[in-house]
């Protein structure tokens, strides 16, 4: 959910105007959007080079999923280890395009943990995969920009561990 719709409905629920206060942070969604939208295009654009990247540097780390008996081993197990975490990067174009993490939350983090178990996959290397992914990111962006997507890769990142 986004700093507008959830402003929204809190005031509605009280049947008042929207708050300066609310107004101000609706203010600084609004001018920071043009940079959030610039974000996920990139991230959107640079996916099969960031999953990619991001891949390869897990599997160097961490050679125990692909290799006999790991979670990722195999050819299709690999290419779903690869999707799932492309999956990750798509919901970090959410939150940055939202302005929030609500929605990857939603989408792949709630029960995220528990399925993972359940699945056999060893969380700590899901969440060394986002953080490579962060830092393949990372080299696309600069500034102000790589922060923004920084702290929704850190959110998936904190979720997983
Ligand atoms: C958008 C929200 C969303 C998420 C997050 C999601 C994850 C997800 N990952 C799965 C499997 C899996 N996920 C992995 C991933 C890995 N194994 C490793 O060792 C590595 C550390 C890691 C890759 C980085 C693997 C290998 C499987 C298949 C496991 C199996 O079938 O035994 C499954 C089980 C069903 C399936 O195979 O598709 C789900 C639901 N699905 C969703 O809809």
């Amino acid at each position: 959910m986004s700093i507008v719709s959830n402003s929204i409905i809190n005031a509605d629920a009280e049947a008042r105007y929207l708050s300066p206060g609310e107004l101000d942070q609706i203010k600084a969604f609004v001018t920071g959007g043009q940079r959030r939208l610039r974000v996920a295009q990139v991230l959107a654009e640079g996916r099969e080079r960031i999953v990619k990247q991001a891949g390869g540097a897990l599997f160097q780390r961490r050679p125990d999923v692909i290799s006999p008996g790991g979670n990722a081993y195999g050819e299709e197990m690999t290419a779903t280890c690869l999707r799932d975490m492309d999956y990750y990067l798509r919901l970090v174009t959410y939150g940055v395009v939202a302005g929030d993490v609500t929605p990857i939350e939603e989408i792949g983090v709630i029960g995220a943990k528990e399925m993972y178990k359940a699945l056999g996959t060893p969380l700590e290397a899901m969440a060394l995969a986002v953080r490579e992914m962060k830092s393949a990111a990372m080299g696309l962006l600069s500034g102000a920009d790589a922060e923004e997507a920084g702290s929704y890769f850190d959110y998936v990142i904190g979720a997983l561990s």
